[in-house]
């Protein structure tokens, strides 16, 4: 088989690059390692950014989104038994949305399968070839072995890929920072704690309220990334989470089962360069955040943008775009890294953190709640910077 771009992935990054590049003419295949129902079962993001709904929406595919999504004008930061709100739509003039990464996972398969793009699920041992001469990338399904010929790789392929792995040693530069704990999450068919979501940083650890729709809950509270889950019976959970949010809206929680419980560990990691020959990383497979403050889908698509637009512009003959994705990709991951780290920091307890630290962050958020330039740092990070 021959094309033009091979998409090494398909979540969210793989996906929404190829929705991109067939509208406007160029020609792409997209392996996944799982099945269909494997990656639309994968609960993860909730919040989507100003410019993320706007990128949705002018890519054609934003209908469903603007009728079920919630825009969300603020969010609630609530410390030692006090809320305050930092109000975006006042500070920045912009919204996010309220829409799972689940949906939009489902609303970009919809549109691949009316335009008939090629994704090949359950592809193994995916393996890129030659990057620096003449690209090829082999993979296995059922047993048989196959090979793509193209000009460009776009490793979409998450943390755990194989894309990044590719790149020497020589030429690759990361940084990461592991965070002494995770989140444990939970979903619910609850009426979710408030209109809007509330983070909390609390003695016994930060807790977040957050939600999917009116009738589906998703709360996360700081936990050992080690704990083994069936100690957290939803008992148990629900108490937590209870003690760790202002008493008004813990009084008020509607509880039930939880019908998915996981916990995922915490860490910022940068990979640079982006690019390497003709491979490109995007999203998760050259950076992660932390997910407070939900950052990580919306740098996957922020990287998108700027890819998608530097290959249809070099199929129009410019190739300066290519040259600088690495460079532009990069300035604004290390902005949203920055921000995750900040609010990550401020919000949860560390298990070093002695009397010092607790007071300079009790003492910042209330320079939050009472200074409007920094709520507006906040507001501007959150809602996401510009492209
Ligand atoms: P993904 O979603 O990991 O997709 C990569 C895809 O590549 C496939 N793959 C391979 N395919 C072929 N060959 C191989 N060798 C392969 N290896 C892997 C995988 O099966 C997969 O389908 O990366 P992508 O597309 O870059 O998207 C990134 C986002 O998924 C991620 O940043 C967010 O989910 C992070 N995140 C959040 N981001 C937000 O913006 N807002 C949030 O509220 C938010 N909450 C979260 C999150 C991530 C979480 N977890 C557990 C990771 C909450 C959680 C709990
Ligand atoms: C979520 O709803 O999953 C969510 C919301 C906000 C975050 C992280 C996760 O900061």
């Amino acid at each position: 088989m021959r094309t033009q771009v091979c998409i090494i992935g398909g979540g969210p990054s793989g996906l929404m690059l190829g929705h991109l590049l067939r509208r406007a003419g160029v020609d792409c295949v997209i392996l996944e390692r799982r099945s269909r129902d494997y990656v639309l079962g994968r609960i993860r993001a909730g919040v989507l950014e100003a410019g993320t709904v706007d990128m949705l929406r002018s890519a054609g595919i934003g209908a469903r989104m603007d009728a079920e999504g919630f825009p969300h004008g603020g969010t609630w930061v609530a410390a030692r038994n006090h809320g305050f709100r930092v109000d975006f739509e006042a500070l920045t003039g912009r919204q996010v949305m309220v829409y799972g990464q689940t949906e939009v996972t489902a609303d970009l398969y919809a549109a691949h399968d009316a335009a008939g793009t090629v994704i090949v699920h359950q592809a193994e041992g995916v393996t890129i070839h030659d990057a620096g001469g003449t690209p090829h990338v082999t993979y296995a399904t059922k047993g048989e072995t196959h090979r793509i010929d193209c000009d460009w790789i776009a490793g979409c392929d998450g943390f755990h890929g194989v894309s990044r792995a590719t790149i020497p040693a020589d030429v690759l530069r990361t940084v990461e920072r592991v965070y002494p704990f995770g989140w444990l999450g939970i979903l619910s068919r609850t009426r979710p704690a408030a209109a809007e979501l509330i983070y909390a940083n609390h003695e016994t650890g930060f807790a977040l309220a957050s939600m999917r729709n009116e009738g589906l809950s998703r709360y996360y509270i700081q936990a050992p990334v080690d704990d083994p889950l069936d100690k957290w019976t939803d008992d148990a959970f629900w108490d937590e989470l209870r003690r760790r949010l202002p008493a008004d809206v813990a009084e008020t929680i509607e509880t039930g089962p939880s019908i998915e419980k996981s916990i995922a560990p915490l860490r910022s990691f940068v990979a640079e360069p982006m690019r390497w020959n003709r491979l490109f990383l995007v999203g998760d497979a050259a950076h992660i955040v932390p997910p407070t403050g939900a950052k990580g889908l919306n740098l996957a698509m922020s990287d998108v943008a700027y890819l998608s637009d530097a290959l249809i512009r070099h199929y129009g003959g410019e190739d300066d775009g290519l040259e600088t994705y690495s460079d532009r990709a990069l300035a604004r991951v290390w902005k949203a890294t920055r921000f995750s780290w900040w609010f990550t920091t401020l919000m949860h307890r560390f298990p070093e953190d002695g009397a010092f630290e607790r007071r300079m962050k009790e003492a910042e958020i209330d320079y939050l709640e009472h200074s409007e330039a920094a709520r507006t740092v906040m507001a501007e990070n959150y809602v996401g910077l510009p492209l």
